[in-house]
């Protein structure tokens, strides 16, 4: 399986629910490593670029307005198949339709407070992953743990 690297956010609604933790919890405890994570806020320039191909959609406007108006937390997992696996972990767009287990259909529902970003496919995570994280702020590392999450 190809190790990917993929970015997650806890938007703000997570943040302001106090939900940073159990969210990172639901990636962390899945074997997924965490190789950057810093709080910051966005501005309305990185907000346009991370949701570029909306523009043109009508929720376009309030996206953006929601995702600036707070501290977000933004995240590098790596892992096999990491951008798929996190989707998973995360659940459907529409917490309406997201399993139980899955972070939206657990805390979450409303489409416009759906509380984690993660990256589409390859192109978007690695477009999304420089957009937050300079390449000296993420971390390769070994855990001793690692022969117990993958087989050797
Ligand atoms: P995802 O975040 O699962 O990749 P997306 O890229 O289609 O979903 O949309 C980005 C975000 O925009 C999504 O997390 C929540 C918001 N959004 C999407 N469709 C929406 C809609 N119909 N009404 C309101 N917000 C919407
Ligand atoms: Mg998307």
């Amino acid at each position: 399986m190809p190790s990917e690297r993929t970015l997650i956010l806890v938007k703000p609604d997570g943040v302001q629910r106090g939900l940073i933790g159990p969210i990172i919890g639901r990636f962390e405890q899945s074997g997924l490593k965490i190789i950057g994570l810093k709080i910051m806020q966005m501005d309305e320039e990185t907000a346009g670029r991370h949701y570029a191909e909306h523009v043109d959609r009508p929720f376009f406007s309030g996206l953006i307005e929601f995702i600036t108006s707070g501290p977000i937390v933004a995240m590098c997992v790596s892992g096999p198949n990491a951008i798929a696996h996190c989707r998973r972990l995360m659940g459907a767009t529409n917490p309406q339709d997201a399993a139980p287990g899955t972070i939206r259909g657990d805390y979450a529902t409303d489409i416009g407070r759906n509380i984690t970003h993660g990256s589409a496919n390859e192109e978007d995570a690695a477009r999304e992953v420089s957009l937050f994280f300079d390449e000296s702020e993420l971390l390769s590392y070994h855990r001793a743990t690692g022969p117990w999450i993958i087989e050797p």
